[in-house]
């Protein structure tokens, strides 16, 4: 559908306005929620996650497409509610303790979303029990974890060690990310998974979660 295609360009050019009026509009004309967010905003920033990649898109775009797709999913979510797309699971995503950073873990927090997982956000500078609370009192399955400082890193480890303390190590698994950490630290602090960006985090996810 070609307001779908406008939509997807919009958000690659970090056009807020123009997103969002688009999104009302092929909301207006009767398109489904979960379409809208499939062939518009997440084709869309799968190009940004793309482009960024490879060098051709730079960090102040790639924040300007978030936050159009932020203000358009605010549109979609009452119409996504309505259509019941069934929740793909939930996950307790935050930045640990002692780090600020959260642009990655919003991006991933968003891509999670737009693929139908329910995030648990915890925001950023978050305490291990708070994150093992969250997982408890929502029944989440999965923690995701991100850290751009190598002090932080260890907070990562206090997450999984206190999992294990409490009799969660197989219930809970957890997924790390963030420019310092690696598939191989991951391994050594006993992580489930590690995705280098939020496009391969949404597919580690779907992998973890069985509903790849
Ligand atoms: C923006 C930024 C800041 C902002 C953060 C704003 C915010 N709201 O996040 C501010 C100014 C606050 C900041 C502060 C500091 N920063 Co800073 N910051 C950066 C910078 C420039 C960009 C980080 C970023 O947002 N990248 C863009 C996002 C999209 O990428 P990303 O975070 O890597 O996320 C992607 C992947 O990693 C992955 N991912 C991320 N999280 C997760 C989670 C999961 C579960 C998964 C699966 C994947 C995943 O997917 C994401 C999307 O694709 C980096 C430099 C850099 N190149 O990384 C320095 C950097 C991280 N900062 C650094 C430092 C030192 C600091 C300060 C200590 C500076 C100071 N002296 O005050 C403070 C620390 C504050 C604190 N306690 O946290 C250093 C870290 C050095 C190190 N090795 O530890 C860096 C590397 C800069 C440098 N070269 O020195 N910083």
């Amino acid at each position: 559908v070609e307001i779908l295609k406008q939509i997807a360009q919009h958000l690659i050019n970090g056009d807020e306005e123009e997103v969002e009026q688009l999104t009302r509009q092929a909301v207006d004309q009767g398109l489904p929620g979960r379409q809208v967010l499939d062939d518009g905003l997440i084709a869309g920033m799968n190009v940004v996650g793309e482009q960024f990649r490879n060098h051709e898109m730079f960090l102040p775009d790639v924040l300007l497409a978030a936050r159009a797709m932020h203000v358009s999913m605010a549109i979609l979510k009452p119409r996504l509610l309505e259509e019941d797309v069934p929740s793909r699971g939930k996950v307790v995503l935050g930045t640990v303790e002692g780090d600020q950073h959260d642009i990655g873990k919003n991006l991933v927090s968003i891509m999670l979303q737009g693929a139908g997982f329910d995030v648990i956000d915890l925001g950023y500078n978050v305490p291990a029990d708070k994150f093992i609370a969250a997982a408890r009192e929502n029944n989440a399955p999965l923690i995701g974890m991100s850290a751009l400082l190598t002090t932080t890193m260890p907070a990562m480890q206090r997450v999984i060690t206190r999992l294990k303390e409490e009799g969660l190590a197989g219930a809970v698994r957890t997924i790390i990310g963030g420019a310092p950490v690696s598939a191989d630290f991951a391994r050594q602090i006993g992580a489930d998974a590690y995705a280098r960006d939020a496009a391969h985090a949404v597919d580690q996810v779907k992998t973890l979660m069985g509903v790849a």
